[in-house]
């Protein structure tokens, strides 16, 4: 937190502002600012420890400081040397300082916000972005997630764990949040209201239940026969730390996580129509009241009308129904022509958690995994599923301990075995291969000639332009050893926007080419996007529903990935995970 609040204190515009008011407190600051900056930056730390002298001899200086400067007297200070002044007089003067703007616009601002993570220091910040190329909390969140700290320089097991600790303290403070994180502790307020006797229905409503990547708070709405009762048993849950408003129909909290909850009350005959408002989304309201008005009725939060009388509605298929529609999931109410579909009876059958037979994309301890081959085999058998692909990474990916065509053999002589005592559970052979910057794939033909399936992966020289990342990846869709591209975008939610690539043409090269498009189940990526799926599903690509699993734990993530399949319109049919073994088995073989 103390290199955070300094940081925080002074900017360069109050600086300007402020011209005639530079006091010795900000100069002070400023200088322990460059000395933090310089260490970011990796610089010679003598060069910062000089900025940290300064500023502590200015702290010590018992003389006027103003008059030292107007009598150009600074350098007798101990530890002012002739640059340091230099500055200082420009701060003074002008009431700003080239130099300071100039190294805080070299650093990634992300690395600021890293600052605030409680014992992780400039050096440590600077050694993770040399080593690992992090610029953001989130992707520190994610490579920590993946391990990649335990063998690097300098950190370890221990300081991964820290790291990870500071992060979610951090969260507290977070205005979006991912939904996983977001739906877990509604289930959990759930589970705690749901023996009230008050309760007649309680439902989660808002983003939360349309299932959209990241979530602002929770909304949840109930009826109850003594609202007052319900109302105060919330304000008065664990996992409240404080109550923003509290009255008979609505209660706003703040949970120890940090997120904010809302509960709304609302009488029993009004529950299908408020749960169908607050499910929202905004769009699909107002696209919803446009309907009904065009058929002469009036829709809002209380009913549905015809004049002053309410059409009675027990449930939102009802309402749905009255509104000549099928019944819309909550997944798709966005205004993306869901309503249009269900005039038509043209909805999607959408994919449900039952469609899923096998998993591919999941590394173990070969690479960047943390648990067994034979680990992950029984879990997924006892998680119910037919088959699993297995898909390390490749030589490139050094930083996670990338297979060698060594271990590729080793792991191969390991899945035979497993197969044999495990049928008719069935593993396959896979890798995830790193797209080199020319779009190569990551071993010879020989090699990829092993494998029943290929995931290519861009994993790095992010930095290029849309036109030569589309074409580099293109490259790769045309590779006939490429089954599928893993997480299209490389975004990673709420941290890392998706490097520049024009998706459509993608998706358009995917389907020329019979390519799977992956969605990365993994919270923090989602990646295809659902908008981006409704696309893809057209033009015909296939989606492989991958967990990107790098333990045990991360198979379960699968079910995020559902839900955003669900978001992009898709039906079993579209992916290749629904397929049972046998139907796999050929569609590996043939494309
Ligand atoms: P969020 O919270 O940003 O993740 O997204 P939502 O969709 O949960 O938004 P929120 O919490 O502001 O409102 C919950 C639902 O309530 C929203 O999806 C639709 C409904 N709603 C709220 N305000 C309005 C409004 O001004 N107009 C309409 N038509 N619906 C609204
Ligand atoms: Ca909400």
């Amino acid at each position: 937190m103390r290199y955070a609040l300094e940081l925080s204190v002074i900017n360069h515009q109050q600086l300007i502002i402020c011209e005639k008011m530079v006091t010795k407190e900000a100069v002070i600051k400023i200088l322990e600012e460059i000395a933090i900056l310089l260490e970011l930056t990796g610089e010679n730390p003598f060069k910062s420890r000089a900025y940290q002298n300064a500023a502590r001899n200015l702290e010590k200086l018992d003389t006027d400081f103003n008059e030292l400067v107007q009598r150009d007297k600074l350098s007798e200070i101990e530890g002012i040397g002739e640059a340091i002044n230099k500055k200082i007089k420009e701060l003074v003067e002008t009431g700003g300082l080239n130099y300071y703007e100039t190294l805080k616009a070299s650093i990634p601002p992300g690395h600021l916000d890293m600052l605030k993570i409680s014992g992780l220091g400039p050096k440590k910040i600077h050694a993770l972005y040399e080593q690992l190329g992090i610029k953001t909390i989130g992707e520190l969140e994610y490579a920590c997630h993946e391990n990649r700290l335990v063998d690097l320089k300098g950190f370890g097991k221990k300081t991964q764990e820290n790291i990870l600790a500071g992060i979610e303290r951090l969260k507290l403070y977070q205005e979006r949040r991912l939904y996983a994180e977001v739906a877990d502790k509604a289930q959990e307020l759930l589970d705690s209201l749901k023996g009230h006797k008050d309760i007649l229905a309680i439902s989660i409503a808002g983003s939360l239940r349309r299932g959209n990547e990241t979530v602002k708070d929770i909304d949840i709405l109930a009826s109850s026969s003594n609202p007052g009762k319900l109302a105060l048993a919330f304000a008065e849950l664990d996992q409240v730390a404080s109550v923003i408003a509290h009255g008979d129909t609505k209660v706003s909290v703040t949970l120890k996580s940090g997120i904010n909850a809302d509960l709304r009350i609302v009488d029993e005959n009004e529950f299908p129509y408020a749960l169908h408002h607050f499910t929202g989304s905004k769009e699909h309201n107002t696209a919803m009241r446009g309907r009904a008005k065009d058929m002469g009725l009036k829709m809002n939060e209380y009913g549905l009308f015809q004049g002053e009388k309410n059409i009675v509605c027990r449930s939102e298929e009802e309402i749905f129904a009255a509104l000549g529609l099928s019944f819309i999931p909550p997944e798709l109410r966005e205004n993306m022509g869901e309503i249009e579909a269900a005039a038509a009876r043209t909805l999607p059958d959408l994919i449900t958690e039952e469609d899923i037979q096998g998993l591919f994309h999941i590394h173990t301890n070969f690479s960047d995994g943390t648990d067994t081959l034979e680990g992950i085999v029984q879990t997924a058998k006892d998680l119910g599923f037919k088959y699993i692909g297995i898909s390390d990474h490749s030589r490139q990916a050094f930083y996670a301990g990338g297979l060698k065509v060594e271990d590729i053999q080793r792991q191969h002589e390991l899945i035979d075995n497993l197969n044999n005592k495990h049928a008719p559970f069935y593993i396959f052979k896979g890798i995830e291969s790193d797209i080199l910057p020319d779009g190569a794939l990551d071993y010879d033909e020989e090699v990829l000639a092993k494998f029943d399936f290929v995931i290519a992966a861009v994993h790095s020289n992010f930095n290029m332009s849309a036109e030569e990342m589309t074409g580099r990846i293109e490259k790769a869709l045309k590779n006939p050893f490429t089954t599928m591209l893993a997480h299209p975008t490389g975004r990673l939610l709420l941290s890392r926007e998706p490097y520049s690539v024009n998706i459509m043409e993608i998706i358009d090269t995917a389907a020329q080419f019979g390519k799977i498009l992956e969605l990365n189940a993994n919270p923090h990526r989602l990646d295809l996007d659902w908008r981006n799926c409704i696309h893809a599903k057209k033009k015909g690509v296939k989606i492989a529903i991958n967990p990107d699993a790098h333990h045990i734990e991360g198979l379960r993530h699968t079910s995020f990935g559902i839900k955003i399949a669900r978001k992009g319109w898709l039906e079993k049919g579209d992916c290749l995970n629904c397929l049972n073994l046998e139907d796999v088995k050929t569609y590996l073989r043939d494309n």
